[in-house]
């Protein structure tokens, strides 16, 4: 799924002297359902480790809404210090009808994403066997696409400002930011995945028509880089035109490259399609591995079904299954996700938002087995 790092770059994993594979991990459940998928999802990789001949010593962090309420901020000041010496960050998630909906945010996951240049919001988007898609009469091998959002600027660069409260006269203005640099280096890593995948497409998420300034840029750069990669084709859709061919022929999609804003929601759909937002992972990707790079379910902390224990773990699981591929365990990512799809199309254990009565903690254990 991830392109190789450039050779320049170092791989933040430790491996000693004696070949033993060490990695450190921090982990934040977060808020909500993020403290429930978060342990059971430590269980499969910890077995997968145990088997597969490395050893991830984690570290728990019990930052969220909960430290908020004590603490008046969602971490510490020097959280992101603390987490800069770490191989990986694994999150679960974050959000709670205490606190309006950007203080999570913005108090915790876009710090973080920002600080430590997790440029690329990589995010799966592959229907598997035996799950059911609200789309008819389609089948796994009809979906199966990825997304490659903007994670660093764009529409979340939080520039903006508030005037005249409470006035007739109240405005708003949210800046969105686009860099040359910030652009190029994210359609790059898109072509170079598009080139790895076998159907070599690559759609970029556009809205030039409307957006002259900002999409503009995007459509200019997007084509530079494209140059460089003859043996992929690349088409331009603007982006309801693009949210519209997601469900009406899936079949035609392979590499997405989106905006920091269009990626999010263009995700949401795409979790939609494949079955449920409960099965869809993301990694906060620093390619170059200068900094730790964070991984985490997409979904959020669900309040309406918090503290049921029955939250679909697959999204955190297979999160869990990207951070060790970017560690360098190919294999344990392949196991992890084969024993997700076993898993998945066996149907047995299925959890509510699967159509079935399973708990969290029996849809991990049944991953857990198949491995
Ligand atoms: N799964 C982590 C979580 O709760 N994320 C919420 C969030 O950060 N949403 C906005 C975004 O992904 O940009």
């Amino acid at each position: 799924m991830t392109p190789p790092a450039p050779k320049a770059h170092r791989a933040r994993s430790s491996r000693a002297g004696d070949g033993s594979r060490n990695y450190r991990v921090a982990v934040i459940p977060g808020d909500g359902v993020g403290k429930e998928v978060t342990p059971v999802a430590l269980e499969v990789l910890r077995a997968v480790a145990a088997s597969g001949g490395f050893r991830f010593v984690s570290e728990e962090f019990p930052w969220g809404s909960d430290y908020h309420a004590r603490h008046g901020e969602m971490m510490p000041a020097d959280a992101l210090d603390t987490l800069s010496s770490v191989d990986a960050i694994l999150l679960g998630a974050v959000g709670s009808p205490e606190l309006a909906d950007h203080v999570p945010v913005w108090g915790l996951v876009l710090p973080i994403r920002q600080r430590f240049d997790q440029y690329v919001n990589l995010r799966p988007m592959r229907l598997l066997a035996g799950a059911a898609t609200p789309l008819a009469g389609r089948s796994a091998e009809d979906v199966d696409m990825v997304c490659v959002r903007e994670n660093s600027e764009g529409e979340y660069c939080g520039i903006g400002r508030r005037v005249d409260r409470g006035e007739d006269t109240e405005t708003a203005e949210e800046t969105s930011v686009f860099s040359r640099r910030g652009i190029e280096r994210v359609a790059r890593f898109a072509f170079e995945l598009a080139a790895s995948r076998p159907r070599r497409k690559l759609a970029s998420a556009t809205k030039s028509n409307a957006l002259r300034h900002s999409m503009v840029l995007w459509d200019e750069v997007v084509a530079e880089v494209a140059a460089e990669y003859s043996q992929v084709e690349v088409t331009r859709y603007h982006v309801d035109a693009l949210a519209a061919r997601m469900v009406n022929h899936p079949e035609t999609l392979d590499t997405i490259v989106a905006s920091n804003l269009f990626g999010d929601i263009l995700t949401d759909l795409g979790a939609a399609i494949t079955g449920s937002l409960g099965l869809a992972p993301s990694g906060n990707l620093n390619p170059e591995r200068q900094h730790p790079s964070m991984f985490e379910p997409i979904h959020g902390s669900a309040p309406d079904i918090a503290g049921r224990g029955i939250a679909n773990p697959i999204g955190t699981i297979w999160a869990g299954a990207m951070m060790l591929e970017h560690l360098g365990e190919t294999a344990a990512h392949d196991r992890i996700v084969a024993a997700i799809e076993s898993v998945v199309a066996a149907g047995r254990v299925r959890t509510p938002d699967l159509g079935g009565d399973a708990t969290t903690k029996e849809l991990a254990a049944a991953i857990g087995e198949a491995l």
